[in-house]
């Protein structure tokens, strides 16, 4: 499909994350108006967001950057949040993007119009705009979920959830609490354990670890990949980047074979070999099979974990009290600071906006039983809106950069057909999204993330929320949408 862009389209992009952020560079490239909202004050999405200590992004530097603007300045092969954060604003910078961004502008409403084929869209502040598009970027694991604990708000002193780090709580020399082992939960242990005077980690769930190689780059190594990006692109389209993540989503798609086992056996090898207490192994010890819940990538945790000042507690919670947690053997941990890493209401994407489309369907009402899109990007009832990094997408430890990438691909294709006239809206029709459906069930059913653990990688069923193929599949899946799925409304049937 070539676009002649014969009809001016207003694209409304709702969120300035990575993927909006990506939106917004490819249309401006084409030279189309679009409009990002914003609803802080500042890029950078879930970047922005967490701030927490310890924070990095457990995919490599290299290969967490847009394909078209490699970065020669990474410090490590695994980078701070604070220098993703950085990348993002540089980026922005570059393409001058701040003045198609309206920040502090939460979109409350989307409401189709099928007469005119266009979106009016909402902000809170009770503005509205019309656009022809709507491009959904508004992230996945950005409202913390609070843990439904006894007295949580009884706590003296501050108790906050990691995406609202609290720069003035007491942490050095302090007795600090942290409830979660997640990756933040993880990552916290490894960057306060040396600070405090104590830090109890409440673990319901121990972890698999994936140990994996941590380094600086020289200043010299960062002055020849400025002067050279073929040696970026040596890093982050390496036969060994590339092909783990090809036997990593092989892996997960085939639980029982090769891939599966050597991660198991990495990992397993890495538990036994790293902890020395058996006590505190024991507490340590999975008891589901590793990449069930997303891997943790550490080059340190065993041996953090195992600092004097940390105590691994496994026993159940009681309730919160004004000076600590009580366990329900009656057991009392003094706290100065309760940290909550207990992650993110990964189920809501665009929602709490009210989103209307065909015939008065809303998306909580297309919702009720799980989120879900047309290969993670397009939805029935719902017409010229895409989504990004949309529900039924992949996960696993890989960059969402690229997947963003691979899904804009897709739905500038279908956007095509309306820049050249072809047709005045565009979504798939429900038995097509139903038989997708259909099929991504019954074999999410099958991958590593639902053989038998809690994550928030399941939906509210316990059916894994993700795309359960291998990376080609999806690839090839993104490469050319198939237009007999679609029901394709022309300028003069609309
Ligand atoms: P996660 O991965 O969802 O982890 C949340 C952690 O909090 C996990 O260990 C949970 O235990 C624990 N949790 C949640 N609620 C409670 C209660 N009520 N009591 C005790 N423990 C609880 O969130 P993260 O922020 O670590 O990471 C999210 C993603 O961000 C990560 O995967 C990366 O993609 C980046 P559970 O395992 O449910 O027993």
């Amino acid at each position: 499909m070539t676009a002649t862009t014969n009809r001016p389209l207003r694209h409304a992009v709702i969120g300035a994350g990575m993927a909006g952020i990506l939106a917004a560079i490819k249309l401006k490239q084409r030279g189309e108006h679009f409009v990002v909202y914003e609803k802080a004050a500042k890029i950078g999405g879930t970047w922005r967001e967490n701030r927490y200590p310890g924070l990095s992004c457990d995919v490599p530097a290299h290969a967490y950057t847009y394909s078209f603007e490699p970065y020669p300045e990474w410090q490590a092969y695994y980078a701070t949040g604070s220098e993703v954060q950085g990348y993002f604003e540089q980026v922005v910078a570059k393409y001058r993007l701040a003045e198609d961004i309206r920040f502090n502008s939460e979109v409350s409403a989307l409401d189709w119009d099928a007469g005119t084929s266009q979106w009016t869209v909402t902000l809170a502040d009770g503005s509205r705009d019309v656009f022809d598009v709507v491009i959904a970027a508004s992230g996945v694991l950005h409202h913390p979920r609070l843990p439904d604990i006894e007295g949580l708000n009884s706590f003296e002193g501050p108790a906050f959830h990691t995406a609202r780090w609290d720069d003035t709580a007491p942490i050095e020399g302090a007795k600090v609490g942290l409830i979660g082992s997640g990756s933040t939960g993880i990552q916290i242990v490894t960057a306060i354990n040396k600070k405090v005077d104590k830090l109890v980690h409440f673990q319901r769930s121990p972890q698999w670890v994936m140990p994996v190689p941590q380094f600086q780059y020289t200043e010299e190594e960062r002055e020849a990949f400025r002067r050279d990006p073929a040696l970026i692109d040596a890093i982050r389209f390496a036969d060994e980047y590339i092909g783990n993540i090809k036997r990593f989503t092989d892996a997960i798609t085939d639980i029982d074979g090769p891939q599966m086992t050597m991660i198991e056996d990495v990992c397993r090898q890495h538990f036994e070999s790293s902890i020395r207490d058996p006590e505190l192994k024991e507490k340590l010890r999975p008891n589901y099979r590793a990449a069930c819940k997303r891997l943790i990538y550490s080059w340190c945790y065993y041996e953090e974990v195992q600092h004097p000042a940390v105590f691994v507690e496994t026993g159940k919670v009681a309730r919160v009290e004004p000076k600590g947690v009580r366990m329900a053997d009656g057991t009392f941990h003094e706290l100065d600071t309760l940290i909550l890493a207990t992650g993110f209401q990964a189920d809501k994407f665009i929602r709490p906006a009210g989103v209307t489309g065909e015939n008065g369907m809303t998306l909580d009402a297309f919702w009720a039983t799980r989120p879900t899109a047309h290969y993670a990007v397009t939805l029935p009832h719902f017409p010229n809106l895409f989504m990004l990094n949309g529900p039924t997408g992949p996960v696993g430890n890989f960059s969402l950069i690229d997947i963003a990438e691979r899904q804009w691909d897709y739905i500038d294709q279908l956007i095509d057909l309306l820049r050249n006239g072809e047709a005045a809206s565009v979504m798939p029709t429900v038995e097509a999204h139903n038989a997708y459906e259909e099929r991504r069930i019954a074999a999410a059913k099958t991958t590593i993330f639902g053989s038998g653990c809690t994550s928030w990688y399941l939906d509210a069923t316990g059916v894994p929320a993700s795309w359960p193929w291998s990376y080609d599949a999806f690839a090839d899946a993104m490469a050319k949408p198939v237009l007999s799925e679609y029901a394709i409304r022309t300028l003069v049937a609309a």
